[in-house]
């Protein structure tokens, strides 16, 4: 018995012993609570076009200030996709192909409950080209959505249907992307729905917020942010990653 106790303790201290570094002031780096973006990590770029800024069909508040957070934090990223919202000129979303309705109303269209929206980003339009200012030159896909006539897709995943794909998770695992940083316009529809499915489909996922400007229709935003962090999607300023702003 004693032996086997003595035994047990030598044991112990010799596995503490194990565990320590033995040159731990040399070579542990300094702790950090930045985020550092690595090649499984993609930076997402929802929806900075045209119809989306001051002057568009669609503006966003201050919807242009994102433009150069982005071009900076993009910096950080070796992965980069970019969306664009691409509607056929008729599409189910607008309030226009609705004879009585008005742009903000809802309505119910065969999958659900549908915001009718002013006509936007119209496929090949001016409208719907990437915002002049925006520099990703290491994008490396560019991913179109909402370009099914009676179905709507805020989601850069899922259409509102809930059942169509647009192929960019497969294209995420196939390249062995495990977690996904999303920012653009708007925050409370396509980049929360964009985060949201990120989440359904199983990434860890970032919302930066700084880099990203809300619609905020009746309490949208709010209730965006409410989904977003019951769903675990981590709310972050571009300022917790590293590299921006750069020292
Ligand atoms: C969006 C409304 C309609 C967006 C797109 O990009 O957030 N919002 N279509
Ligand atoms: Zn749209």
């Amino acid at each position: 018995m004693y032996s086997l106790l003595s035994c047990l303790r030598i044991g112990a201290v010799c596995s503490l012993l194990m565990t320590m570094p033995s040159h731990a002031q040399t070579v542990a780096p300094p702790a950090t609570d930045k985020l550092r973006p690595n090649d499984r990590a993609m930076l997402i770029v929802v929806d900075v076009q045209n119809c989306f800024v001051e002057g568009g069909s669609l503006p966003v508040k201050d919807g242009a200030a994102v433009v150069p957070v982005i071009n900076a934090v993009s910096q950080a990223f070796d992965n980069i996709v970019v969306t664009q919202d691409w509607h056929t000129p008729d599409h189910a979303s607008f309030a226009s192909q609705h004879p009585g309705r008005k742009p903000f109303e809802t309505i119910d269209l065969p999958y659900g409950r549908q915001v009718l929206w002013p006509d936007h980003c119209v496929q090949g339009t001016p409208g719907a080209a990437l915002v002049d200012g925006l520099r990703l030159p290491r994008a490396q896909l560019v991913i179109r959505k909402g370009f099914h006539r009676g179905i709507d897709s805020y989601s850069a995943f899922m259409e509102a249907d809930g059942r169509t794909s647009t192929g960019l998770a497969a294209y995420l695992q196939a390249r062995g992307i495990d977690t996904v940083y999303v920012a653009g316009l708007a925050t409370d529809f396509c980049v929360a729905w964009t985060a949201l499915d990120a989440r359904k489909a199983g990434f860890a996922t970032f919302v930066i917020d700084d880099a990203s400007r809300a619609i905020d229709l009746d309490g949208s935003l709010a209730a965006a942010w409410r989904r977003m962090q019951a769903a675990g999607v981590a709310r972050i300023t571009s300022r917790s990653i590293e590299g921006w702003p750069r020292p």
